[in-house]
């Protein structure tokens, strides 16, 4: 088959929400795109696991250390799904590291924000993770069948995790004022970050149009931040919380809530490698792969063995 037909095939299938499978042909553009935005997802997830990690051994409870563990396990298997989605693109995950490790992958601006403070781990699963579910349920729908399929999972593992969040900011703020104040502070830190991690303006997406036309995306970085102020905004209510924008109100003929400006400058500083943490998550990252040798040349080792005396 010549690559016009080829390609009407294809777009047929996305038109039909058929779902594009890897053997199946597809444009190289689409190949491209979905190793960009699966790859970018699952650094994010493995680097993700940092800032989390970092209270781990200060967690107050038992109870909250093992939920902690738990949380930070579900996002190495998120990475894990997720690097397995992209190989099956005809990437190599080594390859997928070293444009980490390079500086030359992107990964979520989130994550190079600092844990501060104890709140910060209900924070990040009320917000953070409450920002991913609401990007994350639509992509259960996107049109390549790997990465649709990791994402149902992801999905249901970021459902608890939002709600160990929620539930670690509402203890806080049924508890002393101190630890009340410390919960305020935490959502003065991560709104604005949280709001970001949809991207840019629709205006300013070089990728949207394309991803929308692929079904890759089904919502605009837009329409899925004003979905998730609305949701958020009567929680920080029940909480008793302040949300720190001042230009925050009901908009009554919209049926949504206006919110204020977002820092562009600060974003773009952000995912070009100048955040208050990018470094140091690098350097982690980094040091991870190489004390981590040791136990690749093993399992390469084994399963050499292995093969040998299957052959003999
Ligand atoms: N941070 O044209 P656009 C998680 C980049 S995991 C950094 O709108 P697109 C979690 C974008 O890559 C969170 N970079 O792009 C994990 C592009 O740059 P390049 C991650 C960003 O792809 C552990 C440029 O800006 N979630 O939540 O159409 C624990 C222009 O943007 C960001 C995913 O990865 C950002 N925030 O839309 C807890 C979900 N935003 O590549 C939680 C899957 C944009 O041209 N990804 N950029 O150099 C997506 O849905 C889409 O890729 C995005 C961006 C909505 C993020």
């Amino acid at each position: 088959m010549d690559t016009a037909l080829l390609e009407q095939h294809f777009n047929e299938k996305i038109d039909q929400d058929i779902r594009i499978e890897p053997k199946d042909w597809m444009p190289d553009h689409y190949r491209k795109t979905l190793i960009r935005q699966i790859s970018q997802h699952a650094h994010s997830e493995i680097v993700g696991m940092l800032p989390e990690a970092n209270w781990i051994t200060r967690a107050p409870s038992l109870r909250r250390k093992a939920a902690a563990l738990a949380k930070v396990q579900d996002e190495a298997g998120h990475g894990l799904y997720l690097y397995s989605a992209c190989e099956t693109l005809g990437v190599d995950r080594d390859d997928l590291f070293a444009d980490l490790h390079s500086g030359k992958a992107k990964y979520s601006s989130i994550f190079n924000y600092p844990t501060l403070t104890w709140a910060d781990m209900g924070a990040i699963g009320w917000l953070v993770d409450g920002a991913a579910i609401m990007n994350q349920v639509p992509l259960c729908r996107a049109s390549y069948g790997p990465y649709a399929r990791a994402m149902v999972r992801v999905c249901k593992e970021e459902s608890f995790h939002q709600r160990q969040g929620y539930e670690i900011m509402l203890t806080l703020c049924n508890g002393s004022d101190e630890q009340k104040k410390m919960a305020q502070d935490a959502l003065n830190r991560w709104w604005w970050p949280s709001l970001m991690m949809f991207g840019p303006t629709d205006k300013d997406s070089k990728h949207t149009e394309q991803s929308m036309r692929w079904r890759i995306k089904r919502f605009t970085n837009d329409e899925l931040r004003q979905k998730f102020v609305d949701v958020t905004v009567p929680q920080a209510e029940l909480l008793g919380l302040t949300v720190p924008d001042k230009d925050l109100k009901w908009n009554e003929e919209r049926g949504h809530y206006d919110f204020g400006e977002i820092d562009w400058k600060e974003f773009f500083n952000v995912i070009s490698g100048n955040g208050p943490c990018n470094k140091q998550r690098i350097e982690a990252r980094k040091s991870a792969w190489d004390n981590g040798a040791w136990v690749r040349e093993a399992a390469n080792a084994h399963a050499e063995k292995k093969a040998k005396r299957k052959a003999a």
